[in-house]
């Protein structure tokens, strides 16, 4: 299937309106046109570098200005990352995903221990994934030559509501990031949050920047806002589900071969919430009792759901190593 990536506002906006079961229905039917629709990919989060982060993204709980329960954490110890990277893959994950609050990456001894940190996972047959902030290229360079996958770094919002939810970098910045995790032959993370307070015409705005990417996103995370006391997003109503599904039908029908990763907000998520989410196309998702500083359903009760659903979670290097690759990596 060729990927489009001229979509207009109109396009996605006339699709994210369409009738609800319309739209799950064209969703599911895309889906179900690649043959292994019913895998999941599971990727589990560790955070190896916790809070006091600089930046003053209003929906996290790790921005150092705002007075949040997240305790401060140092760098983790290489053997703990290690450790934590063995239960995940117990538990059934075959991705790790290590987030760190910075604002970006600086080339100091921290990040050798990312790179030592990258290498170990990689060896133990695990997809390896970071989110560390802004990068420059030849910090993506160090990390695909480390092993690493994919790297995480989301647009959240639309470039127009950007400013509203954080001041301190730009839209362009992202995307100069992202632009340097492509160049190093890396797999691109990148997707948003619902329910920041955003119209429905932001969201479209974000999933037309993702889907007009040269290349789409190999994984695209819906996160809905988990709102944390202390932030300034503290008090934001929960996402109603039919939001999220029309996001997640929305972005599986203009990215056919993209991971649509059904992210933070599972807890407040029943099992047939979840069910409509990989019925409208999700097919990733974040497992492991925690996600980076807030609560996610454990391994045990995910294995149930899959069971339930007839979900399989789906094997580590299905699509080959990013820099094997010739082509595109297909969901
Ligand atoms: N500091 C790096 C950065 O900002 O790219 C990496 C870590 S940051 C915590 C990764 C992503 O987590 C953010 O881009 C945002 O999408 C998501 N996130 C943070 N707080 C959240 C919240 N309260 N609810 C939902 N998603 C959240
Ligand atoms: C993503 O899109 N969601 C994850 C991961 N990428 C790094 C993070 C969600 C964080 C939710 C708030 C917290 O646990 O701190
Ligand atoms: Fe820092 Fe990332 Fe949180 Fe923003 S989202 S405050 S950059 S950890």
């Amino acid at each position: 299937m060729q990927t489009k990536h001229n979509w207009t506002k109109e396009e996605i906006l006339e699709i994210y309106n369409r009738p609800f079961l319309d739209l799950v229905y064209e969703a599911a039917t895309i889906h179900r046109a690649n043959k292994d629709y019913s895998e999941v990919q599971i990727s589990s989060l560790i955070s190896i570098k916790t809070g006091g982060c600089p930046e003053d993204c209003s929906y996290c709980p790790q921005a150092a200005r705002y007075h949040t329960d997240v305790d401060v954490h140092a760098m983790m110890k290489v053997d703990e990352v290690l450790d934590a990277a063995k239960k995940a893959k117990e538990g059934g994950a075959s991705r790790l995903c290590m987030g760190a609050a910075w604002r970006e990456v600086r080339d100091n001894r921290d990040f050798d221990k990312v790179i030592d940190m990258v290498k170990a996972v990689n060896e133990m047959d695990m997809e390896v994934c970071c989110t560390l902030g802004m990068l420059n290229a030849d910090q993506a360079q160090r990390l695909a030559d480390a092993g690493l996958y994919a790297y995480n770094h989301n647009l959240d919002t639309s470039e127009e509501d950007y400013k509203r939810i954080i001041s301190t970098r730009t839209y362009d910045d992202r995307l100069q990031t992202i632009e340097n995790v492509r160049k190093a032959k890396l797999t691109v993370c990148s997707g948003g949050i619902i329910g920041l307070g955003e119209t429905v015409n932001d969201r479209v705005s974000m999933l037309r920047v993702l889907a007009n990417m040269p290349q789409h996103p190999e994984s695209v995370p819906v996160n809905a806002l988990v709102p944390v006391k202390g932030t300034p997003l503290e008090n934001q109503p929960r996402v109603p589900i039919w939001d999220m599904v029309r996001m997640i039908a929305t972005a599986r029908i203009i990215m056919p071969k993209t991971c649509v990763r059904l992210s933070a907000g599972r807890t407040e998520m029943s099992t047939i919430e979840q069910a409509l989410c990989f019925m409208a196309g999700a097919n990733s998702i974040f497992a492991g009792d925690k996600l980076l500083t807030t609560p996610n359903p454990d391994f045990k009760d995910d294995m149930a759901m899959f069971e339930l659903l007839g979900l399989t979670p789906r094997k580590a290097f299905k699509n080959g190593k990013p820099n094997q690759k010739a082509e595109e990596v297909t969901a």
